[in-house]
C-alpha cells in the first residue's frame, strides 16, 4: 500500500458560524437555458480549517477561484453554453462527466479536441438530454490538474423534480497535505502511487471543508447529492441515525429503497442521490461516516437546529422513482463484443506491453512512466481502441487483472452492467464502474 496510511480519528468538530454557512451547498439554479457563461481555471488560494493541523492556505488551481468550481445548474433540455478561458500556466480542457454530449464537445484531448493553450478559449455547447447529478473537470494531465482542484458540480433538474424541503450537495475529495500545511506537489504523478492504488490523500474534505457541520431541521425531507471527485479514493457512506433512500446513481434513477444497513459505495467519479428524512431530534448531531481505502471516520455531520419543520410534513411519505432519462437500451442480440483487459501495476503479472510501436518489458515501461496496459497496450490516447458506428450496440467484457481497484468510466454514454464476476446482475444505467482487484464484469451500451 502507500507509504503514508491515514486513519480518520474522531476529532472534535469546529463549527464556527461562518464555517457552517458555507458548508452546505444548497443549490440555486445559477444558469438558465442557453445562458452563456465563461469559466476560467486559474491559480488560487484555498483556505481549509484542518481539524488536526489547523488553518491551511493551499495553493490550488480553481475554476473562477473556487474549489469546487461554481455550481452549474440547469433544467433537462436546456442548452449548456460555456466558454473555457484558460488562465493556467499550462494547456487544459473541460470534460463533462456522465453527460451525453456530441463527441466534439466531450473535452478529451487529443481524441476529441486539442488542448486549450494558456490564454486561449474553447466554447462548449450542447443540449442537456439527461437529468441528474453530474460534474465537470479538467481532462488534461488530470492526475495533476484535477488533484490541484479543477473540478465542479453540474446538476440537471428533472422537469418535475421530487418534492423535498431542502437540498444538500456533498462534493468529496481527498487532498495530500504535508505536515507543513502545503499541498504535496511531489505526489502529483508519483510513480509509487501510480503503480499502486493511485494518489490517496491525507485529508478528506466535503465541499473543501474538513468535517463540515450541515444544518438541518427536524422533520424535513432533504435531497442529498454526493459526488466523489477524488482521483483514486473509494468512499462508502453511512448516514448515522438515518435511513436514506437511494434514488439515483451516476445521474440515473434507481428503484428507490431505504439503505438499511447497506453502505453507499462511490468510486472515483461516481455520484449518488438520496432522499433523507431528517428523523433526528432537535439540537442533536449525527455523523456522516465514510469507509475508505485508507481509513474510516466522520467526514461531515448533520447538525439539527433547535426547532422542527413547520408546515406539511413530507418526511415519512413514500419515495417515488425519478422520471426515466429514456436512454437508449443496448440491443444485446446484435451487439459486437469488445473486450477490455486491464493489466499492470505493482505486484501484477504483466511482463510486457506495447508502447511507442514496440513491445517493452516492465522495467522499460516504468522508465517511460507506463505501468498500466489496456489489452496489452500501454497507450496515451493517441489512437482509438475500437471504432464503432453510431447506432451500434456493444458488449464489453471487463477484466481487472491487477492487484488494485480501478474505476472504469465511459465517456458520452451510460452502460448497463450485465454480469459481475460471472453472476448476472440487474442494475440501472451507470457511467462509471468500480472493479476490485482481479474482478471482472460485463457491460453493454448503445453508441
Ligand atoms: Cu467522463
Amino acid at each position: 500500500m502507500t507509504s503514508k496510511r491515514t486513519t480518520f480519528t474522531r476529532r472534535h468538530v469546529l463549527a464556527g458560524a461562518s464555517l457552517v454557512a458555507s458548508a452546505t451547498m444548497i443549490a440555486p439554479r445559477l444558469a438558465g437555458a442557453a445562458e452563456q457563461r465563461v469559466i476560467r481555471p486559474q491559480p488560487a488560494k484555498l483556505a481549509i480549517v484542518d481539524t488536526q493541523i489547523g488553518d491551511l492556505d493551499l495553493d490550488v488551481w480553481a475554476y473562477d477561484g473556487q474549489v469546487p468550481g461554481p455550481l452549474l445548474r440547469y433544467r433537462q433540455g436546456d442548452i449548456l453554453d460555456i466558454t473555457l478561458d484558460n488562465g493556467l500556466p499550462e494547456p487544459t480542457s473541460l470534460h463533462w462527466h456522465g453527460l451525453r454530449v456530441p463527441n466534439a464537445m466531450d473535452g478529451a484531448p487529443p481524441l476529441t479536441q486539442n488542448d486549450v493553450s494558456p490564454g486561449s478559449a474553447f466554447r462548449y455547447t450542447f443540449e442537456l438530454k439527461d437529468a441528474g447529478t453530474y460534474w465537470y473537470h479538467t481532462h488534461t494531465r488530470g492526475w495533476n490538474q484535477q488533484d490541484r482542484g479543477l473540478y465542479g458540480p453540474l446538476i440537471v433538474d428533472e422537469m418535475e423534480p421530487p418534492e423535498v424541503d431542502s437540498e444538500v450537495l456533498l462534493v468529496l475529495d481527498d487532498w495530500m497535505v504535508e505536515p507543513d500545511g502545503t499541498v504535496s506537489e511531489d505526489r502529483f504523478g508519483n510513480m509509487h502511487d501510480w503503480a499502486h492504488a493511485g494518489r490517496l490523500g491525507s485529508l478528506v474534505t466535503v465541499n473543501s471543508q474538513d468535517q463540515p457541520s450541515l444544518p438541518v431541521t427536524a422533520g424535513e425531507r432533504i435531497r442529498v447529492r454526493v459526488i466523489n471527485v477524488a482521483n483514486a479514493q473509494i468512499f462508502s457512506l453511512v448516514f448515522e441515525g438515518h435511513d436514506p433512500w437511494m434514488i439515483a446513481r451516476d445521474g440515473d434513477p434507481v428503484d428507490p429503497k431505504p439503505m438499511g444497513s447497506e453502505r453507499a459505495t462511490l468510486g472515483p467519479g461516481q455520484r449518488a442521490d438520496f432522499i433523507l428524512d431528517a428523523t433526528g431530534a432537535p439540537d442533536t448531531t449525527h455523523d456522516i461516516k465514510a469507509y475508505s481505502l485508507t481509513g474510516e471516520g466522520p467526514i461531515a455531520s448533520l447538525s439539527y437546529a433547535s426547532g422542527t419543520k413547520v408546515g406539511p410534513a413530507l418526511a415519512g411519505k413514500p419515495v417515488s422513482p425519478l422520471p426515466s432519462n429514456n436512454r437508449p437500451e443496448p440491443d444485446l442480440a446484435n451487439a459486437v463484443r469488445i473486450p477490455l483487459k486491464l493489466e499492470g501495476g505493482a505486484m501484477g503479472r504483466m511482463q510486457s506491453a506495447r508502447f511507442d510501436g514496440r513491445e517493452m518489458g516492465f522495467r522499460e515501461l516504468i522508465a517511460n512512466r507506463k505501468v498500466w496496459a489496456f489489452n496489452g497496450a500501454a497507450g496515451d490516447m493517441q489512437a482509438p481502441m475500437a471504432r464503432v458506428p453510431t447506432g451500434q450496440s456493444v458488449i464489453m467484457p471487463l477484466e481487472n487483472a491487477t492487484r488494485w481497484p480501478h474505476s472504469i468510466h465511459l465517456h458520452g454514454m451510460h452502460f448497463r452492467t450485465l454480469k459481475r464476476n460471472g453472476a448476472t446482475v440487474e442494475e440501472g444505467f451507470r457511467d462509471t464502474i468500480t472493479l476490485g482487484p482481479m474482478e471482472n464484469a460485463e457491460i453493454a451500451f448503445f453508441c
